[in-house]
């Protein structure tokens, strides 16, 4: 095993999310999320799968922590469901089986030795605000201000570290421009603006709300994901275009706020709109016109940009990023390194990615989420064989150890996913876990990958 050096006091965790795992869709009071109603569409899931069933993991969690614990995984990032604890997003009381299911996860855990690190939105809204105007209703982002302080009131005595929201760029990109994911909205532009708005919003209100009713200090921040660039070679003006591209005023690093909508969050910052203008006019719809809607995205920003709470650490959902240099973009070679899901396999990201956040937003990280999909299966011999993770794993890890070595403040890594789980749009077909979930009998099965992160857990900590 290649030799991978980790600080001694380095967090080694991994993550899921309840939707994609949890099952039990109606059990205990539990209310209807936009991704319960999603997946009965037809067409929109691939394997025509939802999340009613998932990995059981109402029922298994404990399974799933003692094969965490057996690993010398130190902490776990899951999601509560909102509409576990309030089935309609907004009800005068809390639901107590809810509440009572993520107590029983988190006594686990620290039964188990291991740190749970909450997600208080991983993209399952409550179907009844959706239906009552959803993230367009300012009433979405109060109850969700309210169901955040609960959590945190309720949960803190036991948990430190808190996201308030999940990649808050692909819910609005995926959800609500794109349609591939719950809810299924196809927005106009500016509509879509409105949405990471409000996302911007719920997530600056909620901070302070649970930092007030935490019964102890806490440590809040949440998951951002995006563009990322690394530069085609290390002399100082590709390092510099690949800073700037990663952060450049595109549409889509705009719009769909990439890692710019940490710009807005974290340091109080509008983008520039001029520079921006000639994209956005092809976009305009025949009654908008370009000043109304650069003096809308303004008004947006400037309003995010207001909306800046002190965070305690940024989350960074890594997969891949764009080899950049001064020429521009490099093309990739044919049959460049892919993932089952067609995403390119560019480990680089890990040690630059990191180092631009940090330059720019100066909070320390967590990796909250990096790992790849393959069609894994059980071989001949009864066991899982995941070489392809093992090396993807290795490549990511050792540049994230070049970053930390030039003083990136990386406090830890959550392998995604822990298990195979629900992919979304994209159904079971694509398999993230290090441990194998055979879904016709729910048997687990530690893949190759999950020894060899052990072994990796063991070695750092000589
Ligand atoms: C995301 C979500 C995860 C995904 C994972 C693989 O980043 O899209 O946080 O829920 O399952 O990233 O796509």
């Amino acid at each position: 095993m290649k030799h991978i050096n980790f600080p001694k006091d380095f967090i080694w965790g991994t993550a899921s999310s309840s939707y994609q795992t949890e099952g039990a869709y109606n059990r205990d009071g539990k209310g209807a999320s936009i991704w319960d109603t999603f997946c009965q569409k037809s067409g929109v899931i691939a394997d025509s799968s939802d999340g009613t069933l998932a990995c059981c993991y109402y029922d298994n969690y404990e399974e799933d922590i003692r094969f965490m614990a057996d690993a010398g995984i130190r902490a776990y990032r899951f999601s509560v469901s909102w509409p576990r604890i309030f089935p309609n997003g907004d009800d005068p009381a809390v639901n107590p089986l809810g509440l009572a299911f993520y107590d029983r996860v988190i006594d686990c855990c620290i039964r188990y030795g291991i740190q749970p690190h909450i997600t208080l939105f991983h993209w399952d809204l409550p179907q009844s605000l959706s239906d009552r105007g959803g993230w367009l209703s300012a009433h979405t982002i109060e109850a969700f201000v309210r169901y955040a302080a609960v959590i945190c009131e309720h949960f803190s005595d036991r948990v430190t570290y808190f996201s308030t929201i999940n990649e808050p760029q692909i819910i609005t990109k995926m959800g609500y421009y794109d349609g591939l994911h719950a809810p299924g909205y196809r927005l106009s532009m500016l509509e879509t603006l409105d949405i990471l708005h409000a996302l911007a919003k719920a997530h600056a209100l909620a901070v302070p709300a649970m930092r007030r009713a935490a019964k102890k200090p806490v440590k809040i921040g949440f998951s951002s994901t995006g563009n990322l660039c690394y530069p085609c070679s290390e002399n100082e003006a590709d390092i510099c275009a690949a800073r700037t591209m990663t952060f450049a005023n595109t549409k889509e690093n705009i719009l769909f706020c990439h890692h710019i909508f940490c710009d807005a969050v974290i340091n109080g910052l509008a983008p520039d709109f001029e520079a921006l203008a000639p994209e956005i006019t092809a976009d305009l719809k025949s009654d908008d016109t370009l000043n109304f809607v650069t003096q809308h995205l303004k008004n947006v920003w400037n309003d995010c940009s207001e909306l800046n709470p002190p965070l305690d650490f940024l989350g960074l959902n890594i997969y891949n990023g764009r080899k950049a240099g001064a020429d521009g973009f490099t093309k990739r070679y044919a049959g460049f390194p892919k993932t089952a899901l067609k995403w390119p396999v560019t480990p680089e990201v890990m040690n630059w990615g990191t180092r631009f956040l940090y330059e720019r937003y100066h909070l320390p990280i967590f990796i909250t989420e990096n790992g790849l999909s393959c069609n894994d299966h059980i071989f001949l011999d009864g066991k899982v064989h995941d070489a392809e993770r093992i090396d993807f794993l290795t490549r990511y890890l050792l540049q994230l150890s070049e970053s930390i070595k030039e003083g990136t403040p990386v406090m830890g890594y959550f392998h995604w996913s822990f298990t195979d789980n629900f992919e979304w749009h994209s159904g079971y077909d694509e398999r993230f876990g290090l441990v194998y979930i055979d879904y016709p009998t729910q048997k687990r099965i530690p893949k190759d990958s999950y020894y060899w992160y052990r072994n990796l857990i063991a070695d750092s900590a000589e």
